[in-house]
């Protein structure tokens, strides 16, 4: 038996710079993820919010965004600490942040999207169980979306024709961030989302400090009916390329709040299939372009999440600036390995510890041990 006790969220160490510092990282985000909920008026978003942070976000509040964060449950955790034994286990974490909901009419949406520049996915909510149309939600917000954009790209490439004109020493700078906003402007204005086109760098560069929210990785959850029978009907149907997910969410909440035993009972009495609350985190996670790798010992195990196509010096210095500056190699081996063969000693026997350079692209399931001078 384990006696160890679980630490929720993933710490950020202070020593961490900005991901954009450094240098390997400059397309890339921190392994702190932000999701936004988002939304309608009254579809549901802080239930669901609830529902994933165990956090009731706070009525009084409601104009504004409110965070929690939501460990990220990992089915390999439980067999590596058979094998570990650690004192302690730590989770990664999302951070999910309830947004105020917005109007369909569009009125006033793009100062309420403001409070979202900081996410890093978006997770849409629309409802179903009130007699909403979903889909047409759905499609309605990215409209939303993307004339938020709008009225930015709009606002800063108007100063920029002006300020051009102008004999100004930063004349040359203005000269090329306008150059590389003007594209992105028609883009927008054609009502083409930016995320269906590859930006350049002098486009990353002039947009970067605008986080444009029609780039951002979207999921959706369809906020059906505690009795809805035809969940099947929203599968594939969202936007092109959005993972969409048919879930009650107000009975998931109060499912959640019950005990094990009561929920069992309840559930069969009912002739319900709860729906996985860990499975939709997962999916979460996968939609905003992350994954997950290990560090294990007998001190603790734990899971680190890092873009898809992030390198091992780059997942070292997630865990500490100092494992990337004086990074020498990541002992690395499969999770998957190490829980068939149970033990290190046997992943070894076997030939199957590599030693991986800096540049190594991390795979979902690694367990890293980075080894590092000071
Ligand atoms: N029947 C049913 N009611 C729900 C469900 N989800 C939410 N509700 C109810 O709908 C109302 C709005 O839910 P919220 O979670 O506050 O919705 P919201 O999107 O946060 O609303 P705003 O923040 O005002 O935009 C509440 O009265 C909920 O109890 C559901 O799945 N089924
Ligand atoms: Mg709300």
């Amino acid at each position: 038996m384990m006696n160890s006790f679980i630490e929720l969220g993933q710490p950020h160490p202070p020593q961490l710079g900005s991901p954009e510092s450094h240098p390997n990282n400059r397309h890339k985000r921190a392994s702190r993820m932000k999701i936004g909920i988002v939304g309608y008026q009254g579809c549901g978003k802080s239930t669901l919010f609830e529902w994933l942070t165990g956090t009731a976000s706070d009525p009084a509040q409601a104009h504004t965004s409110q965070s929690a964060m939501a460990p990220l449950p990992d089915p390999r955790v439980a067999p590596l600490c058979e094998i570990y034994q650690p004192k302690k286990i730590t989770l990664a974490s999302l951070e999910l942040v309830d947004t105020p909901g917005l109007d369909r009419s569009h009125e006033g949406n793009a100062a309420r999207l403001g409070l979202l520049r900081e996410a890093d996915c978006l997770l849409m909510v629309a409802s179903s169980f009130d007699g909403s149309d979903p889909l047409a939600d759905l499609n309605r917000f990215d409209e939303d979306l993307l004339l938020a954009d709008l009225e930015i790209v709009t606002g800063r490439v108007e100063r920029l024709r002006e300020t051009v004109k102008k004999p100004r020493p930063d004349r040359k700078e203005q000269q090329e961030e306008l150059a590389a906003l003007e594209p992105l402007l028609t883009t927008l204005e054609e009502a083409t989302p930016l995320r269906e086109i590859e930006l350049t760098d002098p486009q990353i560069k002039a947009t970067r400090a605008f986080r444009l929210l029609s780039r951002l990785p979207r999921i959706a959850v369809v906020n059906v009916a505690d009795d809805d029978e035809d969940k099947g009907r929203f599968e594939g149907a969202g936007p092109a390329g959005v993972p969409l997910l048919a879930v009650p969410v107000g009975l998931e909440l109060e499912l959640s709040r019950m005990s094990d035993e009561d929920r069992a009972a309840f559930e069969s009495e009912m002739g319900l299939e709860g729906f996985d609350r860990d499975s939709l985190l997962r999916k979460i996670l996968a939609a905003s372009g992350q994954m997950i790798y290990f560090t294990a010992g007998e001190k603790e195990v734990r899971t680190w999440i890092l873009p898809v196509g992030g390198t091992a010096v780059e997942a070292a210095g997630n865990i500490h600036t100092d494992l990337a500056r004086g990074f020498i190699r990541a002992e690395t081996m499969r999770s998957e390995d190490l829980i068939r063969l149970g033990s290190e000693r046997e992943i070894k026997a076997q030939n199957l510890m590599r030693q991986e350079p800096k540049d190594y692209v991390v795979q979902d399931g690694d367990v890293l041990m980075i080894r590092f001078s000071v």
